[in-house]
């Protein structure tokens, strides 16, 4: 059995796998005319204990998920987004927290009655994103899949790549998530609340098999798969990502600097690298990197299709 093997047959499915990949199979379905990508976005959590009260998270937000979801929204691609809960959405994310209340206020209209409406100096910003949201709603063009923990996220991109297997080269897969790479096997992992009673907690992570092995080479050959590489050391990131183009036979890898991650990506294929860079003039006027990054992609899987890149 190989080590993904075993993997699984250690975890049951999440509770709506049955039905988030009938959801899938049936957007495809509808779909199917169109290029689809599926992006993964946000951060796993691993438990600890199986009634779980701790686990090990990671930081990501769900930017770069969300706002490339948006991007490529608007150039006209289906979007599967698999979030994890909680974590950044498409067009929600321009309303964070409290943003959203103090877009808005309450007014009486002429005959008294109590209104509430979004406040004339913010409706240059709410209108567009509305009008967006409003049209790919009516165009059943986006569909969200939620995620908690490890095992669930890694049930879930199976199963849609089961549903993939038939699709061809019009499918990606843009593997933006922070998935991680340790976790505690369930027959080492404390039934109960661990007790501070016992003394400092000393926890052994196993390795995640690599998923992106079988996804490539036996779930979906012919997609277009886009995995991302996190690092905070600049002078390991390129041999890192090119490990992983060679390791598991795809064709982008798109790597990020944790600090840098809002400014700069560097593309890499098996034989080139190259910067896409937004400049703080750039940022300033709105312009987020995964506009660039979605640009470039789109422009790529043309390639792929043509059987060029
Ligand atoms: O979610 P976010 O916008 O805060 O961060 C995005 C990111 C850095 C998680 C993503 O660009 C990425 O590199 N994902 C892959 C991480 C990795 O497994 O190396």
């Amino acid at each position: 059995m190989s080590q993904w093997e075993k993997f699984y047959s250690s975890y049951p499915p999440p509770n709506d796998y049955n039905s988030s990949l009938k959801k899938i199979s049936a957007f495809c379905e509808i779909h199917k005319d169109k290029k689809i990508v599926l992006i993964t976005s946000g951060g796993t959590a691993v438990p600890l204990e199986h009634n779980t009260v701790r686990f090990v998270d990671n930081f990501s937000a769900g930017t770069r998920g969300s706002a490339s979801a948006e991007y490529f929204l608007q150039t006209g691609y289906a979007v599967i987004f698999m979030h994890r809960q909680g974590s950044l959405e498409p067009y929600a994310r321009h309303f964070k927290g409290q943003e959203l209340l103090e877009l808005l206020e309450v007014v009486q209209n002429e005959t008294g009655e109590t209104q509430v409406k979004v406040q004339d100096s913010s409706i240059h910003k709410v209108l567009p994103i509305l009008k967006m949201y409003e049209t790919v709603k009516s165009e059943g063009r986006l569909i969200k899949i939620p995620f908690v923990n490890l095992p669930d996220y890694l049930w879930l991109l199976k199963g849609a790549a089961e549903v993939f297997s038939k699709a061809g080269e019009n499918v990606m897969l843009y593997l933006a998530a922070a998935v991680s790479d340790f976790y505690i096997p369930p027959n080492e992992m404390s039934e109960h609340k661990i007790q501070s009673r016992d003394g400092a907690l000393v926890i052994s992570l196993h390795l995640v098999p690599k998923i992106l092995q079988p996804l490539v080479n036996a779930w979906v050959p012919n997609a277009f798969v886009i995995s991302f590489k996190l690092e905070t050391d600049e002078s390991i990131l390129i041999s890192k990502a090119r490990a992983a183009l060679e390791k598991y036979k795809h064709k982008l890898v798109i790597g990020n600097i944790l600090q840098t991650r809002k400014q700069r990506v560097v593309m890499v294929t098996t034989d080139s690298s190259y910067d896409l860079i937004v400049t703080p003039d750039e940022m300033k006027a709105g312009l987020e990197i995964d506009k660039k990054i979605v640009d470039e992609v789109v422009n790529l899987h043309e390639l792929f299709i043509k059987g060029t890149f």
